[in-house]
């Protein structure tokens, strides 16, 4: 493994992206998700997620100046269109239209378009809750899941987060997880260490359970908690596909032409202001919520994101580990 710290990491990120001709712009907010990715030791969409940079760029598949545009679409909803750059800068872009509309009315929503996506959905969804605000984000990826009880892949990974404001300085309530058993990049990152996958992640392309990374990736994800993750897999083709006008997993697989860049798409982003909803009892209700996560943690559970918490002050104080590997991979990018 590759010790190195958060700023030289951030020096790395930056030096494959410009390299690769990615604006200063795209370079600036793809560095600020890896580099949050491999400081909360999410290594499937960390530093590793470079490469799929550089090859959805070596396809053809993303524009490395897009400048994204933003639509004041209706009183509830802002609409960015992402140029067919990465999604981070189209999220940036739309974030302050965003939490405007949300304290304006109550709830609104941001539709993204035509993006390259990759991106730990918690990202976006903390910079949200930063703002004192009820966040949920989900969207399709490329069709490489089966729905339950079938076996050919036609769902994404299809992530989906949820965020909760916590006073008193305490970070937020924070789920991000995909719908399918585990991320792809985590069986990607399976394949490249030779690690078979455990029982339930995959099938090969025969429709048998395999634990052979390479022939899930082959064959089809699994989702996770059976009809469940599937059903809500079919919620996030339909209200991150076609409700915002924007592909499919299905039709972002087609779009891609057999190049195996990163998926092309929309995302749906959703922030409600409690404090709009609540008026004056905010601060009576909101205290309800933390007895909530007492009671939880009280019986020994662990909230979402306290190993990624726990992660960030590690990394935060001894720098970021990458295999040996990666780390060679990278230099020879940057
Ligand atoms: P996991 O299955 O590892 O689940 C992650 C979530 O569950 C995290 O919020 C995690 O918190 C929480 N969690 C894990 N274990 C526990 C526990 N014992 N108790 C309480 N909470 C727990 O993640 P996935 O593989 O499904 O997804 C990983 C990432 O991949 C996500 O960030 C997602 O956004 C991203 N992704 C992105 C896609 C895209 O299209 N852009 C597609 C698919 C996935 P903690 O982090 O603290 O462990
Ligand atoms: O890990 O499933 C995944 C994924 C898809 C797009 C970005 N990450």
């Amino acid at each position: 493994m590759v010790r190195m710290t958060l700023e030289a990491a951030t020096e790395l990120s930056e030096a494959v992206l410009r390299r690769q001709g990615f604006s200063q712009e795209q370079t600036r907010a793809l560095t600020h998700t890896v580099i949050a990715g491999q400081r909360d030791e999410c290594h499937s969409h960390g530093l590793y997620r470079l490469l799929n940079c550089v090859s959805t760029l070596a396809a053809g598949k993303v524009n490395v100046h897009a400048r994204p545009e933003v639509h004041d679409q209706a009183p509830g909803i802002v609409r960015v269109d992402a140029k067919g750059g990465f999604s981070q800068l189209a999220f940036e872009a739309g974030l302050p239209e965003l939490t405007r509309k949300a304290r304006q009315q109550g709830i609104a929503a941001l539709a993204i378009n035509h993006c390259v996506h990759f991106s730990a959905l918690w990202v976006e969804i903390e910079a949200i809750t930063q703002c004192g605000l009820v966040a949920l984000a989900c969207n399709p990826s490329h069709a490489w899941v089966a729905p339950a009880g079938g076996t050919k892949p036609l769902f994404g990974t299809n992530p989906i987060a949820f965020g909760w404001p916590r006073p008193d300085g305490q970070p937020p309530f924070i789920f991000d997880f995909a719908t399918s058993a585990i991320a792809r990049g985590d069986i990607e990152l399976h394949r490249r260490e030779g690690k078979p996958v455990p029982h339930g992640w995959g099938i090969d392309r025969h429709g048998q359970p395999t634990q052979d990374a390479a022939a899930v990736l082959e064959g089809a994800m699994l989702t996770f908690g059976g009809h469940k993750g599937s059903a809500l897999a079919a919620m996030i083709e339909l209200i991150a596909g076609p409700l915002i006008g924007d592909l499919t997993s299905a039709e972002s697989l087609a779009h891609d032409e057999g190049k195996g860049a990163s998926p092309y798409h929309g995302e749906l982003i959703l922030a409600l202001d409690p404090r709009r909803f609540l008026g004056d009892s905010a601060t009576e209700h909101l205290q309800r919520a933390e007895a909530l996560f007492t009671a939880m943690t009280a019986q020994g559970a662990r909230l979402p994101s306290q190993r990624r918490y726990e992660a960030r002050e590690r990394s935060l104080t001894q720098g970021v580990e990458i295999p040996d590997s990666l780390y060679l991979e990278l230099q020879q990018l940057a």
